[in-house]
């Protein structure tokens, strides 16, 4: 790191499945991570968040655990993983694992062992209940559709499965379920990563099981035990290293997460939620086809940047993920190549220019898109393929479910990294597992390397502006016209120095407000300000 501060840090996340292929199977894999790493320590990040590649039967791609000692075959071994923690650190790169503990899969031991007799002492790992209606106990859905308890009829008993039929919830009220895994989190600490991502960790303490009127959520979400578990897994595993830790929040508050961050409290480091990425969903419904609310998208992110400054917590900042669309195609525009370039940059800028620690996903430094399937068979991931299902059920008609699933579906994240225009953009020699759009003769890394006017080119500006100027990562956040309908401008203050953003999340060039002193030393400019005036996707950075 050129930096002794993790508040400093950018994380690359790494998708293993889709990001490098050695072997020709058609899958990414552990080697294909090592053969790139001189590449992102060109691109300047510090920490790379691999998603699991512990065994896994792989139905929800190895957020379904299955051992979490074991590396994934598929992946490759040991011995190569500990090859890439030791050839990452030679780079400076440090690497964080993804935790899954709020589940795991239903092949893992202990699962398997619950589930065979209601005397083993594992059953009490996982939630299992009785029902006397011959419903399941309670309402609540499965975050991938359907009820979220699945019934046994050896043992006439349910068990519960927030997410996938084969992701069990553990239950983390029993102490040998919390010492299992803070022991199993210590033994990666010893094998030498530096970080880790925590899967759904605000969902680990269950409340009381009872119908809901809101799918169940509120029985579980932020639950009663949450800071106490999360205190004592500090305590008990990281919280004394110099590891950099980030949970994952579905559904979660200001509150809460300014408690899951303050580091007086020992809990976790930062925490990503989702609340600006719902700006295009219809009444919270993410399968519907919906444009961006522009004013929401900054009221959420701006409400989130003051909360958790003014709380002293800290925020993980992010457009992409392996669970969410390509931004560029989602808030951005790929029609041309010209409104590709300007988007994708402009995107970067807003962001990259905010407090907090910032995400890139694989192939985002690139402005990778989404591919724009146009039949189901191209379709992969679990929850995109039940609600192909659910929606066919409900009548809709099937170019309606393909539009829906071209917006929102998980695969839009998922496609392999475009590196070369070559045969499969360079990924594999094989099949891939999965189609790679075609745009990959004009977007890979190879020709965004070569072209110094490419969107890679920003974003490694701009992790550079981070490690060399505290004002990005301590400064206080000025939100402005906020009622603009086009305009995303914010200041950053610190020590006396201020920092101007303005960003036209529009394609047309748009006029700057009157009062807007645009004075001062241009730090990043993406487009140009004529006469008061900023071309279309245009953005500045203005040290004032
Ligand atoms: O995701 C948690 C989660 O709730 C979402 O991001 C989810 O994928 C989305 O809301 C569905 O609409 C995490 C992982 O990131 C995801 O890949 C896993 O499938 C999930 O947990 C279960 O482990």
């Amino acid at each position: 790191m050129a930096h002794n501060d993790w508040r400093k840090s950018v994380v690359y996340q790494i998708y293993p499945k889709s990001f490098n292929d050695t072997t020709g199977n058609g899958e990414g894999d552990i080697n294909g991570i090592i053969e790139k790493l001189d590449y992102l320590q060109y691109l300047g990040v510090d920490y790379l968040w691999l998603t699991p590649i512990y065994e896994s039967p792989m139905n929800d791609n190895g957020y379904d655990i299955s051992d979490y000692y074991k590396i994934n075959e598929r992946f490759g071994t040991i011995e190569e993983f500990e090859t890439l923690i030791s050839e990452a650190h030679k780079r400076d790169l440090k690497v964080m694992l993804d935790i899954v503990i709020n589940h795991t899969s239903t092949q893992h031991e202990w699962f398997k062992q619950a589930y065979s007799a209601k005397d083993s002492q594992y059953r009490d790992y996982y939630f299992f209940r009785k029902s006397s209606d011959g419903q399941p106990p309670t309402n609540w859905e499965s975050k991938f559709g359907g009820n979220a308890w699945q019934y046994d009829a050896d043992t006439d008993e349910y068990y519960l499965h927030l997410f996938d039929v084969t992701q069990a919830d553990l239950n983390w009220d029993n102490k040998a379920v919390r010492d299992a895994l803070y022991d199993m989190i210590n033994h990666w600490i010893d094998f030498g990563v530096d970080g880790f991502r925590f899967d759904v960790i605000n969902l680990i303490s269950k409340g009381e099981f009872k119908d809901s009127d809101k799918i169940g959520k509120e029985f579980y979400t932020d639950g009663p035990r949450v800071h106490e578990y999360l205190h004592e897994m500090n305590r008990r595993t990281f919280g004394d290293k110099p590891m950099m830790t980030v949970g994952e929040m579905s559904s979660t508050t200001i509150d809460n997460c300014v408690k899951y961050t303050n580091p007086e409290r020992q809990e976790l480091s930062s925490v990503f939620n989702f609340h600006h990425l719902k700006v295009d969903y219809v009444d919270g419904e993410k399968w519907s086809n919906a444009k961006l609310d522009f004013i929401k998208l900054k009221e959420i992110l701006m409400e989130w940047q003051l909360g958790i400054y003014e709380g002293g917590g800290w925020n993980a900042i992010f457009w992409c993920n392996h669970d969410q669309p390509r931004v560029v195609s989602r808030f951005g525009d790929d029609s041309t190549p010209e409104l590709h370039q300007s988007s994708a940059k402009m995107l970067a800028i807003v962001l990259h220019m905010l407090q907090g620690t910032p995400y890139i996903y694989q192939g985002e430094e690139i402005g990778m898109t989404d591919p724009y399937f146009s039949d189901i068979s191209q379709y992969r991931d679990v929850e995109s393929l039940n609600a192909y299902r659910k929606m066919k059920q409900d009548g809709y008609a099937e170019d309606e479910i393909i539009e829906i699933l071209g917006q929102k579906s998980r695969d839009n994240a998922r496609t392999p990294v475009q590196w070369t225009n070559e045969a499969n953009a360079g990924f594999t020699s094989g099949t891939p597992w999965i189609d790679i759009p075609n745009n990959y003769d004009v977007i890979n890394v190879e020709a965004a390397i070569n072209d110094p006017n490419s969107v890679l080119h920003t974003y490694k500006k701009l992790i550079d502006l981070r490690h060399n100027n505290d004002i990005i990562t301590y400064g206080s956040i000025e939100p402005l016209y906020m009622d603009h309908n086009e305009l995303f401008v914010y200041k950053r203050h610190y020590q006396g120095a201020t920092w101007l953003v303005i960003a036209n999340f529009s394609k047309e060039s748009v006029a700057l407000p009157d009062d807007l002193n645009i004075d001062g030393e241009y730090i990043v400019q993406n487009g140009e300000i004529q006469h008061n005036i900023l071309s279309g996707f245009g953005a500045v950075v203005i040290a004032q």
